[in-house]
C-alpha cells in the first residue's frame, strides 16, 4: 500500500464517521441520502483539512493564540483584548468607563490619570491603535479616542492599563485616530469631528454656522499634550498616516458645514484633507498660529489655500481612511458612493508644490458595492472593503483597479463574501503595518440578527473571523460582542511583552507611595492609621489570605483613604479591597499599591473584604472598619 493510500484510508475512516453524522442530520432534515464518497472526494477533503491546519482558527485548550487583538469597546468606553484566531476575550481594559471589578474610575490612581475628566463615567471609544517604529508595532502603547467626551487615552502595554488621558481643547468629539507610523510614533493624530465656533464661550454668535470650525489634532505621544491643531474647511471623520513620515490624510463628510442631514449630504463631492507634517511643524516654529479659548495650543490655519494642506475632492460623504501597507496609497471609502478613492502618496509632493491638480493624485476609483466604509489590506496586493449596505466584504486588487482606471479592461473584484450583518470596520492581521501577513481578516458587523440565540431586543454585535490566507476568503467564526466594537487591530504576539508582576516603582501608583512616605509609612512593611484632621489614611499590606490589618477605627463623617499594598510575589495572585455598603472596590495586582477614598458615612461595624478570589481562605480575607458615632 502506498503512502497516499494510507492517507486516504485514514481520512476515509474519519470521513465515514463524519458521514454517519452528516447523513443522519441530512436524513432528519430533508430525507436526502448521502452520496457515496469517491476516492477523488476523499483526496480533496484531505487536502481541505490539511489547508485548514495551516491556518486554523481552532486553538485547543491550553494552547495560546498567535495574535493579540485590541478591540474598541465602543460606547462601553473600554478596550478589550482578544486572542486571535480563537476570538477568546482575554481581558478588558477600562478606559473612559467606570469599572466595578478593577475600581477604574473609583481609585485615587485612576482619578489622577483621568484628571480633569475624572467626574465623567461614560465614554465612546472607537479607534485603538498601537505605537510604531518604522511602520511596525512596537508593543509600547495603545491609543484610543473618546468621541463622547473629546478625549484621547493611552494604554501601557506592559501592564495593559490606561496611564494617560487628555481632554482635547478647542474641539468637540474626537473621532478618527491613528498614529504616526514613520520614523516612529512621535505623534498621535486625531480628528475633532463636530464643528464649533472658535472660542466656544457662548459670547460670539451661535447661529453663525459659517464661523464653526473643525480641527485636526496632533498630540505628542509621550507627553500626551496637544502639539498643535490645524483648522480645516468642512468637518473631519477618519484619518491615517503614510509610511514616509510626511503626510497625514483625513476624510471630510460634511464640507457643506450643514447642521442637518439634508444639508450635510447636499453637494456631490466632499474631500480628503492631506496635511504636510514638515510644513505644519515649521509654521508652529515660526509662530504662524493663533490661540483660542484662553489656552496656549498653537492652532494653524489649514483652510483652503493654505500651504499646510491640500483638499482632494472625492465622491460625497467618505468615511474610512486607510493606508496600504506597501506605503503607496491612501484609500478613502465612499460610504454614500459605491466607490473608494485611491490616492497615490508618491504624487503628494507634486500636489503640495502645485505641479498637479488635486484630482490628479487619484489613481483609481473602483466601484465595489453599496456602502463602502473601511478597507484592510494583505501582503499580496489585495484590499478588503466592508460594504455596509450590501452586508459584504469585497476583495479587490489594487493594481488592477488602477489599470481599470487607466482604461484597461480588467475585473479588479476578486470575491464578495457575505458577512452577518452590516459591517463597519474590518482589519487584517498586522494590516496597518509593514508586517501585514495576509492571514486573518476581522469583520466588525453592527447587526447580528439571527446569528445567535436571541437575548432580548438588544442584540450583540457580530465580530466575524475570516481566513484570507487562500485565494478565497473563508468565514470561520462568529463572535458575539457587547456594545460596540468600531475598530480593532491585530498584533503578532511576539510584539507584546506584558509584565507578570507590577514593578514597585511603577509611575501609576508612585504618587500614592510618595504620600505614604510623607506620612512616614513604608507601604511594604507598615500597617498604620494616620489621622490628619477629619482625614484618615489607612495603610495596609495584603498577602494571601490576609490583610496586614484586621480592624481600624474611624469617626463618623471622616474622609477615609485606604491604601493597600499587595506583597504577593506569585503571578496571578491579585487581591481586592471592598468596603461593604460604600460602593468601594478595587483591584490590587501582585506587588502593586492601590488606594481609594470615601466618606465613612455609616456608623457601626463595616466589614471590608477581598473580592478577587485569591486563596482557599479567600472568604476569610476580611476585616472591620469600626465607625464611632
Ligand atoms: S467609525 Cu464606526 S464604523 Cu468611528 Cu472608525 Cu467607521
Ligand atoms: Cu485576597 Cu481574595
Amino acid at each position: 500500500m502506498s503512502n497516499e493510500d494510507t492517507q486516504v484510508n485514514e481520512t476515509q475512516v474519519e470521513n465515514e464517521d463524519r458521514r454517519k453524522f452528516f447523513g443522519k442530520t441530512a436524513l432528519l432534515g430533508a430525507g436526502a441520502v448521502a452520496a457515496p464518497m469517491t476516492a477523488t472526494m476523499f483526496a480533496s477533503m484531505a487536502k481541505a483539512q490539511a489547508s485548514e491546519v495551516a491556518n486554523s482558527p481552532v486553538i485547543h485548550p491550553g494552547e495560546l493564540d498567535e495574535y493579540y487583538g485590541f478591540w474598541s469597546g465602543g460606547h462601553s468606553g473600554e478596550v478589550r483584548i482578544l486572542g486571535i484566531p480563537s476570538m477568546r476575550e482575554l481581558m478588558r481594559i477600562p478606559v473612559f468607563n467606570t469599572d466595578s471589578a478593577t475600581g477604574w474610575g473609583l481609585t485615587d490612581e485612576s482619578k489622577r490619570i483621568k484628571g480633569d475628566s475624572a467626574h465623567l463615567h461614560a465614554g465612546d471609544s472607537h479607534h485603538p491603535h498601537m505605537s510604531m517604529q518604522d511602520g511596525r508595532y512596537d508593543g509600547k502603547y495603545v491609543f484610543i479616542n473618546d468621541k463622547a467626551n473629546t478625549r484621547v487615552a493611552r494604554i501601557r502595554c506592559d501592564v495593559m492599563k490606561t496611564d494617560k488621558m487628555l481632554t482635547v481643547p478647542n474641539v468637540q468629539a474626537i473621532h478618527g485616530l491613528r498614529v504616526q507610523k514613520v520614523p516612529y510614533t512621535k505623534y498621535v493624530i486625531c480628528n475633532g469631528e463636530f464643528e464649533i465656533p472658535m472660542n466656544n464661550d457662548g459670547k460670539s454668535s451661535l447661529e453663525d454656522v459659517g464661523s464653526y470650525r473643525s480641527l485636526f489634532n496632533v498630540i505628542d505621544a509621550e507627553s500626551m499634550e496637544v502639539a498643535f491643531q490645524v483648522m480645516v474647511d468642512g468637518n473631519l471623520d477618519n484619518t491615517d498616516a503614510d509610511y514616509d513620515g510626511k503626510y497625514f490624510a483625513s476624510t471630510c463628510y460634511n464640507s457643506e458645514m450643514g447642521m442637518n442631514l439634508g444639508d450635510m449630504i447636499s453637494s456631490e463631492r466632499d474631500h480628503v484633507v492631506v496635511f504636510n507634517l514638515a510644513r505644519c511643524e515649521a509654521a508652529v516654529k515660526a509662530g504662524k498660529f493663533k490661540t483660542y479659548n484662553g489656552n496656549s495650543i498653537p492652532v494653524l490655519d489649514g483652510r483652503k489655500g493654505s500651504k499646510l494642506t491640500r483638499y482632494i475632492p472625492v465622491p460625497k460623504s467618505p468615511h474610512g481612511m486607510n493606508t496600504s501597507p506597501n506605503g503607496k496609497y491612501f484609500v478613502a471609502n465612499g460610504k454614500l458612493s459605491p466607490t473608494v478613492s485611491v490616492i497615490e502618496i508618491a504624487k503628494l509632493d507634486d500636489l503640495f508644490n502645485d505641479k498637479i491638480k488635486p484630482r490628479d493624485a487619484i489613481v483609481a476609483e473602483p466601484e465595489l458595492g453599496l456602502g463602502p466604509l473601511h478597507t484592510a489590506f494583505d501582503n499580496k496586493g489585495y484590499a478588503y472593503t466592508t460594504l455596509f449596505l450590501d452586508s459584504q466584504i469585497a476583495k479587490w486588487n489594487v493594481e488592477d483597479a488602477i489599470a481599470a482606471h487607466n482604461g484597461k479592461k480588467v475585473n479588479y473584484i476578486r470575491q464578495k463574501l457575505d458577512v452577518h450583518y452590516q459591517p463597519g470596520h474590518n482589519h487584517t492581521s498586522a494590516g496597518e503595518t509593514r508586517d501585514a501577513d495576509g492571514k486573518w481578516l476581522i469583520s466588525l458587523c453592527k447587526f447580528s440578527k439571527d446569528r445567535f440565540l436571541p437575548v432580548g431586543p438588544l442584540r450583540p454585535e457580530n465580530d466575524q473571523l475570516i481566513d484570507i490566507s487562500g485565494d478565497e476568503m473563508k468565514l470561520v467564526h462568529d463572535g458575539p460582542t457587547f456594545a460596540e466594537p468600531h475598530d480593532c487591530m491585530i498584533v503578532h504576539r511576539s510584539k507584546v511583552k506584558p509584565k507578570k508582576l507590577w514593578p514597585r516603582t511603577d509611575p501609576i501608583f508612585a504618587e500614592t507611595i510618595a504620600m505614604a512616605k510623607r506620612d512616614g509609612v513604608d507601604v511594604y512593611t507598615d500597617n498604620k492609621v494616620i489621622r490628619d484632621g477629619k482625614k484618615v489614611r489607612v495603610y495596609m499590606t495584603s498577602i494571601a489570605p490576609t490583610y496586614g490589618m484586621n480592624e481600624f477605627k474611624v469617626k463618623l463623617g471622616d474622609e477615609v483613604t485606604v491604601v493597600v499594598t499587595n506583597l504577593d510575589q506569585v503571578e496571578d495572585v491579585t487581591h481586592g479591597f471592598c468596603m461593604t455598603n460604600h460602593g468601594v472596590q478595587m483591584e490590587i495586582g501582585p506587588q502593586a499599591t492601590a488606594s481609594i477614598t470615601f466618606t465613612a458615612d455609616k456608623p457601626g461595624v463595616q466589614w471590608y473584604y477581598c473580592n478577587w478570589f485569591c486563596h482557599a481562605l479567600h472568604m476569610e480575607m476580611r476585616g472591620r472598619m469600626l465607625v464611632e458615632a
